[in-house]
């Protein structure tokens, strides 16, 4: 069975972790990315107390930036694929490094070390999130606190929840979906609140009273409802199947939001939400039928961003790429011939 395969491929990965020193928890910044790193560190921690952590929460794009700022420690990379540029650098300076990630690798440097079941040939690999990964790696710990409740909130966005279900039975499902929200509405400043919070809180019914983090939760919802509801606003170009929406940069943070919520209202849409800073558009590309469709919206990331130099990959049905400001129309036919 897939899960006693990765079980055992967890066991080999922990094994090969050091016992000493400092680790670098280099973390996505969305619900799964940030749980994940909070569990990751508390029960490494607790397995090796010699070990040091230190939780850095960031986009694909800037690990390779935060591995240089810190050479003294060991990265562990969470819900984050290899980049290019990364792999590079790893090559580099023979840098070792582990990552535990679902998505697609495209890149894969000799001195990483990584458990994902991509590379195990797991069947619907993407959807073992990293949460469940994790969860997989300390599992007797994570069932003993009673911090089982943390791994479902992980996976309620990332299209895994029921086929986990299971795992979390006894769980309110929509406490579970709050909690995901209230996860998912943190602006990065305030991460430090939400680590704190989740340290102190013992179940998932504290955690949803928590005042401080409803009341980001409620700030948040009022942005992203400002926003979809004048969408055509921010819309650059649109045909019956896509759409290329583009947010101005002080909206940056409910751009993935924006992508999901739009795209799941209007499953046979492709959504490509993006910001442009820099002179590069990043963008969330979503699109709800892409399987159906047999379109997969990683692999086409990850083309156009090897064509261009900057950075793309994901899932079948979400993923993310950096298209250069002056190749945004033949991003958009790219897109149309995607869908034709
Ligand atoms: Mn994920």
């Amino acid at each position: 069975m897939d899960v006693g395969r990765l079980m055992e491929e967890g066991r080999r990965f922990l094994s090969k972790l050091p016992r000493s020193g400092r680790l670098l928890i280099v973390a996505d910044d969305d619900a799964d990315g940030v749980l994940s790193a909070h569990l990751f560190a508390r029960y490494v921690h607790k397995r090796n107390p010699y070990l040091s952590t230190l939780i850095t929460i960031t986009q694909r794009e800037r690990m390779t930036d935060i591995l240089a700022e810190h050479p003294d420690y060991t990265p562990v990379l969470l819900d984050l694929s290899p980049t290019p540029q990364l792999a590079g650098y790893l090559d580099e300076t023979g840098r070792k490094a582990f990552a535990v990630d679902h998505h697609p690798w495209n890149e894969h440097p000799h001195t990483l070390t990584g458990y994902n079941p991509h590379l195990l040939g797991v069947p619907n690999a993407s959807k073992y999130n990293t949460g469940f990964l994790v969860y997989l790696l300390f599992r007797n710990e994570i069932n003993k606190s009673g911090d089982l409740w943390k791994v479902a909130v992980t996976s309620f966005g990332d299209s895994c929840y029921d086929y986990l279900k299971p795992y979390y039975y006894g769980l309110d499902e929509r406490t579970v979906e709050l909690a995901a929200h209230m996860v998912g509405s943190v602006s990065p400043e305030k991460l430090p609140v939400l680590f704190s919070v989740l340290e102190e809180t013992k179940d998932i019914g504290e955690f949803v009273g928590n005042e401080e983090l409803l009341r980001m939760k409620r700030e948040f919802e009022r942005g992203l409802h400002d926003i979809l509801s004048n969408l055509d606003k921010y819309l650059v170009e649109g045909g019956k199947n896509y759409q290329i929406i583009v947010l101005p940069p002080e909206r940056a943070r409910f751009k993935s939001a924006v992508a999901t919520v739009a795209s799941k209202r209007n499953p046979d849409v492709l959504f490509a939400v993006g910001i442009l800073e820099d002179g590069i558009y990043n963008f969330s590309l979503r699109y709800q039928q892409a399987r159906e469709r047999k379109v997969h919206l990683g692999v086409f990331a990850s083309n156009l961003g090897r064509r261009w130099g900057t950075n793309g990959g994901g899932h079948a049905p979400a993923a993310g790429l950096r298209v250069p400001e002056d190749r945004l129309d033949e991003f958009i036919a790219e897109v149309r011939k995607l869908l034709s």
